[in-house]
């Protein structure tokens, strides 16, 4: 009785502690490549994506402050800064508190959002 109880729990155990690792490395290492993926499937040698929280949207000058991870195209650490946009069209979708990934790139000593979008 013990033992038909006990065995597929000891099986179930094992299976989902090995998955449980497999998928947190998993998770880790995918999250970033998913990032770029998604970017240079087009365009081959795009940067990566970084994400970011929105925390002001200016329309009016074109601008937007990111709390933004580590960009590393442009070796950058986290931090909350200041982005001009590419085109202002980018910002109607975005406001103050959205869950973004960005691309930036620097243009003539400004740091230019080239690409941004919500992530759901
Ligand atoms: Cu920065």
């Amino acid at each position: 009785m013990t033992t038909t109880i006990l065995r597929p729990l000891a099986l179930a155990l094992a299976a989902a502690l090995s998955m449980g690792i497999g998928s947190v490395a998993m998770a880790q290492s995918s999250h970033g490549e998913h990032a770029g993926h998604g970017g240079a499937a087009s365009g081959s040698a795009t940067a990566e994506m970084t994400e970011a929280t929105v925390r002001k949207v200016d329309k009016a000058a074109a601008k937007v402050t990111l709390k933004h991870g580590a960009i590393k195209n442009l070796d950058m650490p986290p931090m909350t800064m200041v982005f001009g946009v590419k085109d202002k069209t980018m910002l109607d979708s975005l406001k103050a508190g959205d869950q973004v990934r960005f691309i930036a790139a620097s243009e003539s000593g400004q740091y230019v959002v080239t690409m941004i979008q919500v992530v759901q």
